[in-house]
């Protein structure tokens, strides 16, 4: 047996790692690694069980092909491919580029490689067609931010901070990249409060980090809009934001004050229950206070007006002038990437969905920049769908689980279910793998090299930390699993397409080696690769550098309240919850799973192999409940079984499920209850850019089902 030094790579945590593995080179242990200079020995329980991932029987390792009769053949790779390939020639010769898409899952932002290659295969075959969940759970930021504009030199960081104020997010149990640093996150929030820093939550449910709150607003969900744009109003009636910054940075005060006039706290306490003498309290602490950010996660960007409540949290930060400043200290430029000067300055709003590519079926244009942008998810069953020309025929997806995660799964489904080719890259078989023509075994984490680059890279990260693994097990014998950059490189040449990674054309004859691929993207690293290598356990470089100036002629300014977000606004001031429903159904993450994915299920308790219904007491006993009986949660005629489990912290009116549980909406239901919310959101109401619909306060009827 022998011990190797690595990371987890199941969440945005990538956890330093001591994996045991037998003569057989299967990994068989794991532990957090002491010596790991961030994560000091920190792993959570997903990571402490994740060598079983790799050795689950359920494991998928050889590649299967579905037939038309349902029947399904186990495939050599190479056949596999040949046909894949093939497939895809065909369809993109009738139907030109567009017509096949990419869905890049949570996976796929933990593989390196895989990540780097990607985007240069969309832009190979022409197509523009890519979708992920990043427009499902932080869609609203990307907007916001492209509206707003962003600041060159980042926020004001969690470690220096003075008070935080945390709307719908948890990251205790979900680590981040923004807000508290995600590396044994809980010790983080404890050292914060320890020297002295304020912690506001804003919650339906006295989550994981609500517990260590000097303020916790237990609000009715779905309307932080109001609580935001009305502790904006305190504080600017009240004088106290940072005018000096606001006269520098601002464009379009005056009209803010004006519109956000109506979002009085007596507006807000009425929307969401919490008294206007709360919210005006947060909002002078949130403002007085020297240093530190409001903070958003899922619970905001998941609601209905998501855009508009996130853009009013920012603007708290933007008003109250979080940025870090010119002389600053910028304490993280990213080891992996060229040295760069940040400069304390506003980057223009790019707007990218007003221009380039759009959609055909839905009036949606592209997230992100046009080169490596996506479209929103939500309209990827749309476009499947979708009568006329340039319809979507064939999906890949990779390191993710679409039929359970894209929000109105029934539509999600009959959609999947018309394409002509479905292929996952997929370890286990899920939802989205029964569903599939094809399904190609990745190696999965601990068999492949990686560099935590898009973390690392993250200038959200407060220290430059770089770590460089190698592959530490071996897949099992007789297995024929893909490294999935490679499956890329392999469909690529089979198509007679070149794979350009921006300044090197991969060979097609030969394929790279993972080295050669980090070597490529670190080759103006300021940290040469062969540097981190010599530190096994990961090293915080020494890289500190200043915040510059802002660039003499950029006058570029916060547009605090652009046309489209005064609309909004206009249309929530209008907006009435519908009287029909007793509940509202929000959104929640479990510490054992990470969406789909549980490392080892045989492992949990059979408490733990589910995800509850979780149910103020009060409620519980309303509706004649008690633990683990089911319950049918109803809205808009769609309706889920889940399992009734009492919970003191969730506000009442409120039941909080996670997500991406359970199978098809056909399957038999599932004896653990887990049942998938993603049937319960209406995909056909959404906001205009993004097309996010109201995955959270969703309003629902509960009724036992009895039983017995
Ligand atoms: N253990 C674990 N970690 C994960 C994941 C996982 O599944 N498990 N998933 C990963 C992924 S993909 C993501 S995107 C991140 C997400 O990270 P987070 O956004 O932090 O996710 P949650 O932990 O669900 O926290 C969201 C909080 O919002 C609250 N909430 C729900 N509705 C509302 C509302 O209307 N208003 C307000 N104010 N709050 C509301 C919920 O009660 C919950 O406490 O986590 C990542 N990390
Ligand atoms: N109703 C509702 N729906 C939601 C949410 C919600 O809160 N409510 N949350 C949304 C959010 S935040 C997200 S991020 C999405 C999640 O959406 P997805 O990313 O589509 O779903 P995951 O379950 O994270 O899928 C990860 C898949 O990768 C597989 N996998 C694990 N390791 C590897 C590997 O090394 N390689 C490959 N190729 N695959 C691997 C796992 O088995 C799993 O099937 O769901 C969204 N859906
Ligand atoms: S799953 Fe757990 S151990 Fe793995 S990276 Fe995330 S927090 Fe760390
Ligand atoms: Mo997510």
């Amino acid at each position: 047996m022998q011990e190797a030094i690595t990371f987890c790579r199941i969440c945005l945590g990538q956890c330093g790692v001591v994996v045991s593995v037998d003569d057989n080179g299967a990994p068989i242990q794991v532990r957090g690694d002491k010596a790991n200079p961030l994560t000091a020995g920190f792993a959570c329980g997903k990571g402490v069980d994740s060598a079983e991932m790799h050795t689950r029987p359920d494991r998928i390792l050889r590649p299967i092909k579905r037939n038309a009769d349902g029947s399904t053949e186990v495939m050599a790779l190479d056949r596999a491919l040949d046909e894949i390939a093939e497939r895809l020639t065909r369809i993109i010769d009738q139907d030109g580029p567009d017509a096949v898409a990419l869905y890049s899952g949570t996976a796929s932002y933990f593989n390196t490689a895989l990540f780097k290659v990607m985007t240069p295969f969309m832009r190979a075959i022409g197509s523009t067609r890519r979708f992920s969940p990043l427009t499902i759970d932080s869609s609203s930021m990307v907007v916001r931010a492209a509206r707003m504009g962003v600041w060159g030199a980042g926020k004001q960081r969690f470690d220096t901070a003075d008070v935080w104020m945390m709307f719908g997010v948890n990251p205790i149990v979900s680590p981040r990249s923004n807000g508290v640093p995600p590396f044994n996150p809980s010790r983080k929030v404890k050292d914060a409060k320890g020297r002295g820093m304020q912690l506001i939550v804003i919650d339906p449910r006295q989550s994981d980090v609500a517990r260590h709150a000097d303020q916790f607003l237990q609000v009715k969900p779905g309307n932080d809009a109001a609580l935001a744009g009305a502790m904006l109003n305190v504080i600017l009636s009240e004088n106290l934001h940072d005018s000096d910054f606001c006269v520098d940075h601002v464009e379009g005060m005056d009209r803010l004050k004006t519109v956000i006039a109506a979002l009085t706290p007596a507006f807000a306490a009425e929307r969401t229950g919490i008294s206007a003498e709360e919210i005006v309290r947060a909002a002078r602490t949130f403002a007085t206070a020297g240093r530190g950010c409001a903070d958003i996660g899922t619970g905001i960007t998941m609601q209905a007006f998501s855009n508009l409540a996130d853009h009013l949290v920012e603007l708290l930060n933007v008003v109250c002038g979080r940025y870090l400043r010119a002389g600053e200290e910028y304490s993280n430029p990213g080891p992996f990437g060229p040295r760069r000067e940040v400069h304390a300055e506003v980057v223009r709003p790019p707007r990218w969905w007003e221009t380039g590519p759009r959609l055909n079926a839905a009036p949606y244009g592209m997230l992100f920049t046009d080169d490596g942008g996506e479209f929103p998810t939500t309209a990827l069953p749309d476009e499947i769908l979708y009568k006329g020309d340039g319809r979507i025929r064939a999906l890949l997806s990779i390191g993710g689980n679409p039929a359970v995660a894209v929000p109105d799964q029934q539509r999600v489904v009959d959609a999947f279910r018309h394409l002509d080719l479905l292929v996952s890259v997929e370890p286990f078989p899920t939802p989205t793998a029964r569903l599939s023509h094809y399904v190609i075994p990745p190696k999965l984490m601990y068999e492949r090299a990686d560099l935590p680059i898009l973390f690392g890279q993250s200038t959200r990260l407060p220290v430059p930390f770089a770590q460089v693994t190698a592959a530490v097990s071996r897949p099992p014998a007789g297995s024929e699993v893909v490294a999935e950059w490679r499956f890329f490189w392999e469909l690529a040449r089979r198509m007679g397409k070149q794979l350009d990674l921006g300044g090197w054309v991969l060979p097609t004859d030969v394929p790279p080696s993972d080295d050669d691929i980090f070597d490529f993207m670190t080759r103006d690293a300021q940290v040469p690769l062969d540097e981190v290598r010599g530190h096994p356990h990961g090293h915080v470089f020494d890289l500190s550098q200043q915040v510059q100036p802002s660039r003499p002629g950029n006058h570029t300014r916060f547009d605090v309240m652009p046309d489209d977000v005064a609309e909004e606004l206009d249309r929530y001031l209008h907006s009435a919850e519908s009287g029909r429903y007793t509940h509202r159904l929000t959104v929640r993450r479990l510490r054992q799973a990470c969406n789909s994915l549980v490392s080892a299920p045989d492992k949990l308790s059979p408490k733990k192999r589910f995800n509850p219904a979780y149910l103020n007491p009060a409620d519980m006993a309303a509706l004649g409940l008690a633990n683990g009986d089911r319950v049918e949660i109803e809205g808009d005629g769609r309706r889920l079984v889940g399992i009734a489990e009492a919970d003191p912290t969730v506000r009442t009116g409120v039941v909080s499920m996670s997500h991406s549980w359970g199978g098809l909406p056909d399957e038999p239901e599932d004896p653990f209850g887990a049942a998938c919310t993603a049937l319960l959101v209406r995909g056909d109401v959404r906001e205009t850019i993004n097309a996010m619909p109201a995955m959270t306060a969703i309003g629902v009827n509960l009724r036992p089902v009895v039983t017995r």
